[in-house]
This record gives C-alpha cells, sequence and structure tokens, in this order.
C-alpha cells in the first residue's frame, strides 16, 4: 500500500485520490476544533470554503439547529457564533448542533480531498484513532496537510510524520512518496515535546501573538480524543 503526502491543500489537487483513504490535517487549528466538535456531541460539521457559502448553508440548515464557526486571518468572522478556537467547541456551545465552518486553510482541504473513497480528519488529539483507522480500512492513503496559505506548515508535518509512523511498522509493506518520507523524518528529528514543535512552528507563534497560546497547547496534545470524524455527503459525522 502506498501513502502519498500532499504538503498543502493545493498540493493534493495533483493526486489521484479515487480509492484511497484521504487523511485531512490541520493541526492549528482547524482539524483539531473539529474533532473537538464532534468529541463533544456535534451532529455534524460542515466544511465550507467561504463565510457566503457558511451563511447561505446556514439559511437551508438554520431550522435543525445549525450554528456558525470559523476564522479569518485567526479571528472570529463577524456575525458568527464561535472562532476557531476548540475551547468554544463544548458540549454544552454545539451538543446535538450542525456546525458550519469556513477557514483560511483547514476547510478547504476537505473540498480539496472530494474525490476520495473516504476521507477523515485527523490531528494530534485523534492520531491514534485515526491510525486504527488506516490500518483497518487497509487501502492506499492520501494525507492532506492543509498548509497556512499555499506554504508548508511544519505543524502539519509534524503530526503526518507521527501518523505514518504509527502506520508504518517493520516488516510492513507500505511505499511513501517524498512527502510522506519528509514527514517521518521531521518528525522523528524533534527531541522535544510536541508542545515545543507547535509553540516554534511559524504559525503556533502567530496564534500566539493573537492570543490563543492555550489553543497551542491543548492542539499538542496526543491521544486525548477518540473519535475520528469521516466525512458522509458535506458533513463530518463521528464514524
Ligand atoms: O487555516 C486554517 O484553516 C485555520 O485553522 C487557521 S487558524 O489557526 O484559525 O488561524
Ligand atoms: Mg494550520
Amino acid at each position: 500500500m502506498n501513502v502519498d503526502l500532499s504538503a498543502t491543500w493545493q498540493e493534493a489537487s495533483r493526486v489521484t485520490l479515487r480509492g484511497r483513504i484521504a487523511v485531512v490535517i490541520d493541526v492549528l487549528r482547524a482539524t483539531s476544533t473539529i474533532v473537538t466538535a464532534i468529541q463533544s456531541g456535534a451532529r455534524e460539521v460542515i466544511p465550507v470554503e467561504t463565510p457566503e457559502d457558511a451563511r447561505l448553508a446556514a439559511q437551508k440548515t438554520g431550522a435543525y439547529g445549525a450554528v456558525l464557526g470559523g476564522e479569518r486571518g485567526g479571528l472570529k468572522i463577524e456575525g458568527f457564533d464561535f472562532g476557531n478556537s476548540p475551547y468554544e467547541y463544548t458540549p454544552h456551545s454545539v451538543g446535538g448542533k450542525a456546525v458550519i465552518m469556513t477557514t483560511t486553510n483547514g476547510t478547504r482541504a476537505f473540498a480539496a480531498a472530494r474525490e476520495a473513497d473516504i476521507t477523515v480528519a485527523a490531528a494530534l488529539l485523534n492520531i491514534g484513532s485515526v491510525a486504527n483507522v488506516l490500518l483497518h480500512e487497509g487501502r492506499d492513503v492520501a494525507v492532506i496537510c492543509a498548509g497556512t496559505e499555499g506554504r508548508v506548515s511544519l505543524d502539519d508535518l509534524y503530526c503526518a510524520g507521527a501518523l505514518i509512523e504509527r502506520i508504518v511498522t517493520p516488516g510492513s509493506d507500505w511505499v511513501l512518496n517524498d512527502g510522506a518520507k519528509l514527514a517521518v523524518h521531521w518528525y522523528g528529528s524533534n527531541t522535544g515535546t510536541s508542545f515545543d514543535v507547535l509553540a516554534s512552528c511559524a504559525h503556533g507563534r502567530r496564534l500566539a501573538e493573537l492570543g490563543f497560546h492555550r489553543d497551542v497547547e491543548y492542539c499538542s496534545g496526543m491521544d486525548t480524543v477518540t473519535e475520528v470524524p469521516v466525512l458522509k455527503g458535506r458533513s463530518l459525522v463521528s464514524r
């Protein structure tokens, strides 16, 4: 089996996704927040590309208790219920509700994954559960890192490396593309904690400047969540 990693969602458009399971990763912060929302009992998370798409989707879904979440420039969008901080997505705030979400990079990565047979959301938080899904499915994997505005994000690459290392055990027949090999190498070359890595990468520093230091800490947690959100139609739901 193959693991093909795209370092940005834009790069994923050059990959054949049909027949594969796509793993979308935006550690800071979209997939960490989506995983948290589903763990908090959100009925579904609907990733959309723009704030306008989100408002239109809310009009259609409104009667069933939809809330709007996401960010631009890291900050809550005017008129939205929530920003992109995982701390906002509690059982009290999103339990039983549909969350319509738009973020700068992360939610776009789900659109880029649309041709895949199966698409799941991964973060450090649920990495062990995602690894188990990949081993169970036993099919070719496309890891789609969201990246940051078209550029590589080391936080995503770190999570991808940790995930790939969990599935590619000695003696297994996985074949990695260069991006996947790079991610494994980057992950393995870090001697500090996951928080050290996330706090020192460019987007981690940017979030700290914006006052979201606690989010970076939270998103560094490994194996704290068991949920694996999976795309069903246009919605991410509990697997
Ligand atoms: O780019 C994204 O999708 C966001 O997760 C970025 S931020 O962490 O909310 O700034
Ligand atoms: Mg990111």
